[in-house]
């Protein structure tokens, strides 16, 4: 199986983890933004990554993928079949996807994405205010909702986790940190989830990748 895209992107990321913790193989095959690679754009018609190209399968949308990668493979079960827990891991794998997601890229595209992948200046202000009152009011609402287990849902690992930690790796590729005296739970939380071998290896990559 192959997936397109690059684990700079949350969404590559949570996919490539999600696979990891499966012990899924997937080929990672880096594409840029709007690239036109064929086998890439049929998997992936609005040229969004990530795509998967499963023999003559193709499939658009980290969601999309997973879900069809849990019917595929089941075990170990990272969606859970509770109707409540099954509930709450689509809502955080919602949360992450739109709401966290929609702030922290006003933050990487201007600082990150412009600069050294589009050869021109980022809106740095925009990503300034990002920072200082859309991400805070996140913050608050996550520190309200980590259960003591370190997992969103259910006590163990799921989707939620993996989804919700993905764009929490943008933010250390900025050298944002997390206030642990403002948010002590998910300043752990995002270190624990994150220092999981599934995450570690991309963002590692990553960071190096930014450091050159
Ligand atoms: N809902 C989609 C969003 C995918 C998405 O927007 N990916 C971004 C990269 S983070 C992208 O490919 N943007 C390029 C574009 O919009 O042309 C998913 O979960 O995969």
């Amino acid at each position: 199986m192959i997936l397109y895209g690059s684990t700079m992107s949350p969404y590559v990321r949570k996919v490539a983890a999600y696979a990891a913790e499966k012990g899924i193989e997937l080929e990672m095959k880096p594409v840029g933004m709007g690239d036109p690679d064929p086998a890439f754009r049929a998997a992936s018609p609005f040229g969004k990554m990530p795509a998967l190209v499963d023999g003559d399968y193709g499939l658009a949308d980290s969601s999309a993928i997973i879900h069809y990668l849990e019917a595929r493979f089941p075990e170990p079960q990272l969606v859970p079949a509770d109707p409540r827990e099954r509930g709450r891991v689509i809502w955080f794998d919602e949360w992450a996807d739109t709401i966290l997601f929609a702030c922290g890229a006003k933050m990487f595209f201007n600082r990150v994405v412009a600069p050294r992948f589009l050869g021109r200046e980022g809106d740095l202000a925009a990503a300034d205010a990002a920072e200082c009152n859309e991400l805070p009011p996140l913050l608050d609402y996550l520190e309200g909702v980590i259960p003591d287990s370190g997992y969103l849902v259910g006590g163990r690992l799921t989707l939620a986790d993996l989804a919700v930690a993905s764009p929490f790796a943008n933010l250390r590729l900025m050298k944002v940190d997390i206030d642990e005296a403002r948010h002590p739970k998910v300043a752990a939380y995002t270190k624990a989830i994150l220092a999981r071998p599934s995450f570690a290896r991309f963002v590692e990559r990553e960071m190096a990748f930014l450091a050159r």
